[in-house]
């Protein structure tokens, strides 16, 4: 028994290149916030989610299962990332099981919702897994502008691709687990239609203060203005994942808060982190201002490098590190939230005074559509950006002796 169950095991593997080269051929296909309600709405039909997830889940996962193979092989071969890629492979394998099953067998369909949730749970600890990886392609090989540039390339889409099928499994899970959803009666899955944003800055700001007040034993207050174009008097509201939004901004207050407490440290004051939630006809956009002290112009890029942002976990006991940001992948993978929607993270900052940072989301529910990566010849093309010579001059720190111009006399 043991042996054939060994057998039909690697039979199983020795056909997932097969349909990932089959699955990788399709292009995801990506779902408006529309969509997304529909499925959840009254005529939400179990079935046709399960359809149609049994199908795409295999393209996303086979789209970046085709890069996942492009990285540098002293990358690819590290046990951490070898371990992601097998959490892929299993967890392709399960869905693809699905294929030739009924749809109208209720059975099925419960099986489907049981076997997302393991997927769900296998890839949990992804994030660290792979930045453990990184460390260490790190120490074996010196960081340069070129690695971190082709690692920064995947990880961002990597990372969308996962944000957007941990989406797609949360909103099967959520809708079709059976029961109506007691605590957010107004929810769709993981979607409020109604998401207050000045709600959610409130929620976030406190978690932060909580944290700053733990280490620091003081936080700097929060002051939120909201503007409305339309509605005077109105309070914001857009449709959105309030989960999404609310870790941006608790990233985002929490670097800010940092900055804030250590620039201002001999001071009894602390000046206030401003808040402003803006909408208009075609943009919500939500600006976080400290006055922490600013971050030079050439290090703004590097606060969202995965490699540069890629240290050692800190040991146990090892206190040394603040707890509020700094270290860990937040802002980057909040620039991704930002984006998966059509929107965007930007930081202004104005060195010697404090930081603008900007969440830019789609105001229109119909504007607010996935943004997906896909595997093709462009995609290839930059895994293969390789070791040229820039075409800018690198500036010399010393001044030019130009004695050697001298004309001779
Ligand atoms: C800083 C650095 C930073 C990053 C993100 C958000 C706010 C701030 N403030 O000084």
């Amino acid at each position: 028994m043991k042996f054939v169950r060994f057998i039909m095991k690697n039979a199983a593997l020795a056909s997932v290149p097969k349909h990932i080269e089959h699955f990788s051929k399709f292009s995801p296909s990506p779902l408006s916030m529309k969509q997304f309600l529909d499925f959840g709405s009254i005529n939400a039909c179990e079935k046709t989610s399960f359809v149609f997830l049994r199908q795409e889940l295999p393209v996303r996962l086979s789209n970046i299962m085709k890069e996942i193979n492009l990285l540098p092989d002293k990358l690819l071969t590290t046990p951490s990332v070898q371990m992601v890629q097998s959490w892929y492979i299993q967890s392709l394998m399960e869905i693809l099981e699905f294929l030739d099953k009924n749809p109208d067998d209720h059975k099925i369909l419960g099986e489907f919702v049981d076997a997302l949730v393991t997927i769900r749970n296998r890839h949990n600890d992804v994030v660290p897994t792979m930045a453990q990886g990184i460390i260490e392609y790190k120490e074996a090989f010196p960081q340069d502008p070129v690695t971190n540039q082709n690692i920064q390339y995947f990880l961002d889409r990597f990372y969308m691709s996962r944000i957007s099928i941990r989406m797609l499994i949360n909103q099967h899970t959520l809708i079709f687990d059976g029961t109506a959803n007691p605590v957010h009666p107004n929810t769709i899955g993981s979607i409020d239609p109604h998401c207050q944003v000045g709600d959610v800055v409130q929620d976030a700001f406190h978690s932060a203060k909580m944290l700053c007040d733990q280490y620091y034993l003081r936080s700097p207050d929060l002051i939120l203005q909201e503007m409305s174009s339309k509605k005077k008097n109105h309070s914001i509201s857009i449709v959105y994942v309030p989960s999404h939004l609310y870790h941006m901004l608790f990233e985002l207050f929490k670097n800010a808060m940092r900055a804030t407490i250590e620039t201002h440290e001999s001071s009894n004051n602390l000046p206030p982190i401003r808040v402003m939630v803006s909408l208009g006809g075609e943009d919500m956009s939500i600006k976080v201002s400290d006055k922490g002290g600013g971050v030079p112009f050439r290090r703004i890029e590097n606060l969202f490098s995965y490699m540069y942002s890629t240290a050692p976990a800190p040991q146990i006991g090892d206190h040394t590190r603040p707890p509020l940001a700094g270290f860990g992948y937040g802002l980057p993978i909040s620039r991704l939230y930002a984006k998966y929607f059509q929107g965007d993270l930007q930081l202004y900052s104005m060195e010697g005074h404090g930081t603008d940072a900007v969440i830019y989301l789609k105001a229109l529910s119909t504007d607010s559509i996935e943004r997906l990566p896909v595997y093709n010849k462009t995609a290839l093309k930059n895994y293969k950006v390789s070791q040229e010579a820039d075409d800018w001059c690198i500036p010399s720190k010393e001044p030019l002796d130009l004695s050697n111009y001298k004309v001779a006399k």
